[in-house]
Order: C-alpha cells, then structure tokens, then sequence
C-alpha cells in the first residue's frame, strides 16, 4: 500500500524512488567508488552521510559524488549540514532531530529541494510533518552499528503501529525504513505502508555491491500507484 501526495519538491516524485543508499566510510572501497557501484544497479537516490569529515574533505568528496549522481538520473542529498547542501547545490538535505529545524532549511534552501527528517515515534511524524518535510527516514528497523546513539529499535510492530496511526490521522508522506535492514526484511516492512528502504551496511559491506543493490531494486519494484 502507498500513501501519496504531492511532494513539495515539485520535479520529483519521491514515491518512484523507493530505495535510498547512505554513504559510509569503508576500508578500501571509497565513497564515489560506492556510489558509482550503487548507481550502476540502479540506485538513484544517494544521501552523503559523513560523520568524521570536515568541511573541506565534506565538499571536496560531495563535488565527485555530485557528479556519478547527475551522470546516473540520481538524486543526491547532503546529511546532516544545511550550509554544505546549499553550496554544493545538492538536490536536498536531510535532518536529524539536533540538526536545524525543516522550515529554516526550507527557507534557506527554497521549495525546489528535497528536504527529509529522521523519526523514531508517531510523535515525531506529526512534528515532520507539520514542518512539511518531504519525506522521512523512520527507524532504527534493528540494531545497527553504522550510527551511534540509536534510538529505539522500532521492530515491525513499531512500523505497523506508527504507519496505522498515520492513516487513522491522514498523515500521508513518503516513509523510508532505515536501520539494520536485510534482504528478508524488506518484503514485511513494505507490508506495513512504508514506501522505500534507506540502506547502508547491506550495499557498502556486499563483496558485489551493484549486483546486490540490483535485487534490492528488483525487490521494491513499484507496482502502479493509484492515481
Ligand atoms: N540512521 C539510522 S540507521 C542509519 C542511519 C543513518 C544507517 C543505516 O543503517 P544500516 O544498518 O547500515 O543500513
Ligand atoms: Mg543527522
């Protein structure tokens, strides 16, 4: 089941992107190498998430990054940092709860860019919501070691929970999985309405990370939305 409207970033339609790849530092495999691998499976929509990075290393990285995207059709979102979406021209940004508030960064950023926010609780989906956020990243699925301070891990439970409530409040916005995501869980948390998988350590820590990222592709496949 998907829930649609329209986003507010008017060229894309984020309901047709239903799998998201965040970056990760990994030993021997570079950023742009990752994100070339997950653009050639059909990937396309890239968030550069860079925690131990300044600045400089930030931009510098996001520029080559910016580049296999475009090349690829696919969209790519700065993590975190308002300021560097805006000089690198990003297609959006996304933010956390300690992050800068939606409508600053929609108001620095303009209407034609993608803005998500992380959510762990309902509660934190009225508050996105109201923020008029493009979408969100709802997680942690499961324990994950690729972010420190995890919040409550939500289990399917919590997705069936907190995506029923939306609907009983007509709360309708693109929703992202996100956290310790398998090729198994895939399939379950789809069934609970959420409308796209954010994935980082099952891509980055594949020995074929374009075959791998092709059947994630293969398995969200979306099936014609209502109109
Ligand atoms: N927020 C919650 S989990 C996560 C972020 C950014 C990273 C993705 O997790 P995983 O388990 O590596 O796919
Ligand atoms: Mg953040």
């Amino acid at each position: 089941m998907h829930n649609r409207v329209e986003s507010t970033a008017p060229e894309v339609d984020l309901y047709r992107i239903p799998l998201q790849y965040i970056t990760d530092h990994k030993e021997g495999v570079s950023i742009p190498e990752q994100v070339e691998a997950v653009c050639k499976g059909g990937c396309r929509w890239v968030q550069l998430r860079m925690k131990e990075a300044d600045r400089e290393e930030f931009i510098r990285v996001g520029r080559t990054v910016k580049e296999i995207c475009k090349r690829h059709g696919a969209l790519f979102l700065v993590n975190d940092n308002v300021d560097i979406a805006l000089e690198l021209d990003a297609d959006g940004v996304h933010l956390g709860k300690e992050d800068m508030d939606p409508l600053e960064a929609r108001r620095i950023l303009g209407y034609s860019k993608i803005i998500g926010g992380t959510c762990n609780t309902f509660e934190d989906v009225v508050t996105r919501f109201r923020q008029q956020v493009d979408y969100i990243g709802l997680g942690p699925f499961t324990y994950t070691s690729t972010k420190k301070r995890l919040s409550p891990v939500l289990g399917l439970e919590g997705y069936q929970k907190i995506m029923e409530a939306c609907q009983e409040e007509g709360i309708y916005l693109p929703v992202h999985a996100i956290g310790g995501i398998r090729e198994d869980d895939i399939q379950p948390i789809l069934s609970t309405g959420v409308t796209g998988i954010a994935l980082s350590s099952l891509l980055k820590n594949s020995e074929d990370i374009t075959g791998k990222t092709r059947e994630m592709v293969e398995q969200l496949k979306i099936k014609e939305l209502p109109p």
